[in-house]
């Protein structure tokens, strides 16, 4: 019901690391909502709102979109999902991101995913990924890396600390990397 106090994951890793992949496997087996920020973001752009060129431009950068336009989007999916189960997918990306996050929300993620994954990996898959998004080039990606080292990193470091994290060796196949995640989300279940 609405009253239900939310349980929320956040699934975090580098650019192709396999976020979204997992995160619909997930949806499927436990019945979360999962909300990529990237897709709410490119969804801004293709909407027409005032925000679309700034995002866009941002994107096509790799730098990180300002946190209240992130968490506000975020904030409305989660209102009018219906669900109190949630995978947040690429978010938080700074430590900045994830004060904004707990402030305006006044919940923590009840745990968090990393995706642990090589950058040679990473940059083989988003290259070959061929969906047309605007930062799929070698410029962006190569910027994408450095951005998750020294901002995203962080926060899986500092929810580390809390015990909050489960690291995912993100190298194998999709199937192979499910039974990991599976094992998790089962031990939350149960
Ligand atoms: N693939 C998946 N699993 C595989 C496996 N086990 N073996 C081989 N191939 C595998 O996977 C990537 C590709 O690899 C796919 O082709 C897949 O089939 C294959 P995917 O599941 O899409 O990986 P994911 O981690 O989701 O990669 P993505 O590129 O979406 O990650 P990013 O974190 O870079 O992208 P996101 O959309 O989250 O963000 C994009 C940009 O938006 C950011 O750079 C930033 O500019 C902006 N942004 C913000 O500013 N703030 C936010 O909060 C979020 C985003
Ligand atoms: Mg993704």
């Amino acid at each position: 019901s609405r009253e239900r106090v939310p349980f929320i994951t956040f699934v975090l890793g580098g650019p192709g690391s396999g976020k979204g992949t997992q995160c619909a496997k997930i949806v499927e087996s436990f019945g979360f909502t999962h909300l990529s920020a990237g897709d709410l973001l490119r969804k801004e752009i293709s909407s027409n709102s005032d925000k679309g060129a700034m995002i866009l431009d941002t994107i096509k950068e790799g730098k990180i979109v300002p946190s209240e336009v992130t968490v506000n989007l975020i904030q409305r999916a989660i209102e009018s999902s219906g669900n109190y189960k949630f995978l947040i997918d690429g978010f938080p990306r700074s430590e900045e991101n994830r004060i904004a996050f707990e402030r305006i929300m006044g919940a923590e993620p009840n745990f968090v995913l990393f995706f642990d994954c090589p950058e040679d990996e990473m940059v083989k898959r988003v290259l070959s990924r061929n969906q047309g998004r605007v930062d799929d080039n070698i410029d962006t990606i190569k910027k994408r890396l450095k951005v998750f080292v020294a901002l995203n990193l962080p926060v899986i470091n500092y929810y580390s600390e809390k015990g909050k994290v489960h690291k995912i060796n993100a190298v194998g196949t999709e199937d192979e990397i499910f039974e990991q995640v599976l094992r998790i989300f089962s031990a939350y279940e149960s």
